[in-house]
């Protein structure tokens, strides 16, 4: 399948990825797209898989006799390739399978390869590049590994899962993340107060995995099993007074539940917070944002409005203010802490299309003010499109 880059990608970058890498030989005659193997890249240098046929399935810095040549390709790899072209285009082709295959104007001036798992590789790293202020003080959470900077969590849409530690960097932690139906983060749950991260499998199962404080996780715990019964689960530190941090979910009746932790990787007997909770599509915990040092909650409405919920510090949340309408144009809330360095919570976000018109991908940032409010968002990077979840 033959999809255009769009949505502004940085055209200048596409000569940076490029390495020394053997050139295109050419291969026997062809007479269809048959003719090219499975495991393999190729290129015709007529319509409809016609005249001579390039193949690959390594990267290729050139086309060699067939730059400015093709006219039809197949991709029957199982990666993404990502063609470059001499005047900066880029071109990502999906895997056709057994079938597919095409061609287009852009071909004649496609002249390198590359192959990757995601998309987004063509012109980004496989992660939102990520970037926080060390915070004065201690984020509570918000910081995996400790350095007093916020970090993410990124998954790619093949399922593998990025640590992103404040510095525009990324490490990977691992694949098979797209086997989670949910992921959320917001304290410790272990009591070696090392910030640690849950997620719920399609089974059901909800687990804990134990941070290392290196921006890696421990062999995983289960937590319970049921948990398919959420529409939405969510963290946001302690709500109980007892300094261990909690969990919080919503049922898919409506009903919000607050799961006591007991700061030794379990926990404790669920109780009620209220009702009416299928009206809110989106659960992040900010942390405290009203200045008492007790933990809030916010949730957004299904109608795109964004409710502060104060925490009482006594299993409950106090009457909810309204921090705005429109936050229906966020595809992710991103809470981890204190992120402009000022030492107060802020408000990360992820944009979807419903942003300006289309603006798909832009990270934005909403600095918290301490007193239940945030200053106007900031855009801090549009590279966060073709993300499967930002944690
Ligand atoms: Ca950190
Ligand atoms: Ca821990
Ligand atoms: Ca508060
Ligand atoms: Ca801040």
């Amino acid at each position: 399948m033959h999809r255009a880059m769009v949505r502004g990608l940085a055209v200048a970058t596409a000569g940076a990825v490029l390495g020394v890498l053997p050139a295109a030989v050419p291969s026997q005659a062809a007479s269809g797209a048959g003719a090219c193997p499975m495991g393999y890249y190729c290129g015709w240098t007529g319509s409809d898989a016609t005249g001579s046929m390039m193949k690959t399935k390594t990267n290729l810095s050139s086309f060699g006799a067939f730059n400015g040549k093709l006219k039809w390709t197949v991709n029957r790899t199982s990666s993404v390739a990502c063609l470059y072209g001499t005047d900066g285009t880029v071109h990502t082709d999906l895997p056709d399978g057994t079938g597919g295959g095409g061609g287009g104007i852009y071909l004649k001036v496609m002249t390198s390869l590359r192959f990757f798992k995601t998309e987004r590789e063509c012109i980004w790293t496989a992660y939102g590049q990520w970037y926080s202020e060390k915070s004065p003080t201690k984020a509570g959470f918000g910081d995996i590994n400790g350095d007093g900077r916020a970090d993410v969590l990124s998954r790619d849409t093949a399922g593998r899962l990025w640590f992103a530690p404040g510095d525009n960097s990324g490490r990977l932690i691992g694949g098979g993340w797209n086997s989670m139906t949910a992921i959320t983060r917001h304290g410790d749950l272990t009591g070696d107060g090392i910030e640690d991260l849950l997620a719920r499998d399609t089974t059901g199962k909800l687990w804990l995995y134990p941070a290392t404080g290196r921006g890696g996780f421990l062999t995983r715990r289960l937590i319970g099993t049921g948990w398919n019964t959420m529409s939405r689960i969510a963290a946001a530190g302690d709500l109980t007074g007892d300094g261990k941090n909690d969990v919080l979910a919503a049922d898919k009746t409506g009903k919000l539940w607050l799961y006591p932790g007991t700061g030794h990787s379990h926990v404790m007997p669920r109780r009620l917070v209220g009702g009416g909770w299928n009206s809110m599509n989106a659960l992040t915990g900010p942390g405290d944002l009203t200045g008492d040092k007790k933990n809030d909650l916010l949730a957004r409405d299904t109608t795109g409005r964004l409710w502060l919920y104060p925490g009482t510090g006594r299993s409950s949340f106090g009457a909810r203010k309204l921090i705005g309408s429109g936050w229906n144009a966020m595809e992710s809330f991103v809470s981890v802490g204190d992120t402009d360095g000022d030492g107060i919570n802020d408000l990360n976000t992820v944009t979807n299309e419903l942003y300006h018109g289309g603006e798909v991908g832009r990270q934005l940032l909403y600095s918290g003010t301490g007193r239940g409010t945030f200053r106007a968002a900031k855009m801090v990077n549009a590279d966060w499109s073709e993300l499967n979840g930002t944690f």
